[in-house]
């Protein structure tokens, strides 16, 4: 084939290549990403892979070079019979091609080990660093703040510049916690405690995703993280240990409490200080999405409500049969369940 029709041939794959790359970062949804990082996890492992990128490209220009420099140089000549001259052993040659490739890994290594050991440091002892328990379920995320005995889900908050020190498990099978605009990532295994930090150089929302097929819908358990500053951290700790008040008797919410208590508690929580199997509701009116995928709308609650497996398939959570003023009074309490 001539050169210039393979590269006509391949030019629709590199194009198409380079839409499905760019779409990585789109799909993460901020702006966010392992090549633009905000946390300083992310920053190191940036610099690895701009190293070892690097050397690759070096060696990569070198052995183009050396080939383009030989196949020409010793191209058949007009004229030219025979065998041309054979060359058999070069100690200078052999000395070079592995002294070189050698120092090449050893400028490799030595980041990349200590690094490795870097980011495997335990803040769980240290008073400066926040803790939080990470627990993987199918198809959500609990997080745990054992130093102020509250539990929240779906989404993660967390003070700016702090480290934060993770302890991750899973109560079912092995998920992967991941943020990939601050760093990451790390396996949450049942019966096991896996440890990883991260911090946030910047306030605002990244996305997170588990990252290890758990099951149907691995692809939709999302999370967020949303990183503020300190005294706005100290607040929503505050407010999350609020107790939720009940409602009063004559009040328009009643009717959604009622129900709510009678088929929904034995599941989820309204106290942000209780634990649980399932996600804890306190503060769900103020999470920006349902189920960590869908706007939190009243269209979106009623169908989470209605039919939940018809929004994430193979969910735990069950569809509870319910009339149309049921539905409605509960969705009116859900949506009331603000930190304010
Ligand atoms: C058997 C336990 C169980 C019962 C009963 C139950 N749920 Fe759930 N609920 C779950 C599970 C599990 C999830 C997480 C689903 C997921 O995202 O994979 C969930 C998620 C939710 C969410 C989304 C939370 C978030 O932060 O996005 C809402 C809202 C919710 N349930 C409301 C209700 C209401 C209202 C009822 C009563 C009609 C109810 N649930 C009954 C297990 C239950
Ligand atoms: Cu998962």
């Amino acid at each position: 084939m001539k050169p210039w029709k393979l590269a006509k041939r391949l030019a629709p794959l590199l194009l198409l290549f380079s839409f499905v790359l760019s779409g990585c970062s789109s799909i993460l949804g901020d702006d966010a990403s392992p090549l633009n990082p905000k946390g300083s996890v992310g920053e190191d492992q940036l610099s690895l892979i701009k190293l070892s990128l690097f050397i690759m490209f070096f060696v990569l220009v070198v052995v183009f070079v050396l080939y383009a420099y030989i196949v020409v140089k010793f191209r058949k000549r007009k004229n030219q019979t025979g065998v041309p001259k054979q060359t058999e052993g070069s100690h200078v040659l052999e000395i070079v091609w592995t002294v070189i490739p050698l120092v090449l890994l050893l400028i490799l290594a030595v980041p990349m080990v200590s690094q490795t050991f870097a980011l495997a440091k335990d803040y769980s002892e240290t008073k400066e660093a926040e803790q939080v328990k990470v627990i993987g379920h199918q198809f959500w995320w609990e997080f745990q703040y054992p130093e102020h005995g509250i539990t929240t889900a779906q989404d993660l908050v967390i003070p700016v510049n702090t480290k934060i020190a993770f302890e991750l498990t899973s109560t079912d099978v092995i998920h992967s916690f991941w943020v990939p605009g601050l760093g990451g990532k790390m396996d949450t295994n049942p019966g096991m405690t896996n440890k990883m930090y991260l911090d946030a150089k910047e306030t605002g929302v990244y996305k997170g995703k588990c990252a290890e097929l758990c099951g149907a819908s691995h692809a939709l358990m999302d999370f967020k993280v949303i990183v503020v500053t300190e005294e706005e951290y100290q607040e929503w700790v505050a407010k999350m240990l609020e107790p939720t008040q009940p409602v009063a008797e004559q009040d328009d919410l009643a009717l959604g409490e009622q129900i709510f208590k009678a088929k929904c508690m034995s599941c989820h929580a309204v106290d942000g200080t209780q634990g649980g199997l399932y996600p804890n509701l306190k503060g769900f009116a103020d999470r920006e999405l349902v189920a960590g995928i869908r706007p939190n709308t009243e269209e979106w609650i009623k169908k989470w409500l209605d039919d939940p497996e018809s929004v994430k398939e193979g969910v735990l959570m069950p569809d509870v049969p319910l009339t149309d003023e049921e539905l409605d009074a509960l969705t009116k309490y859900l949506q009331s369940l603000t930190l304010e």
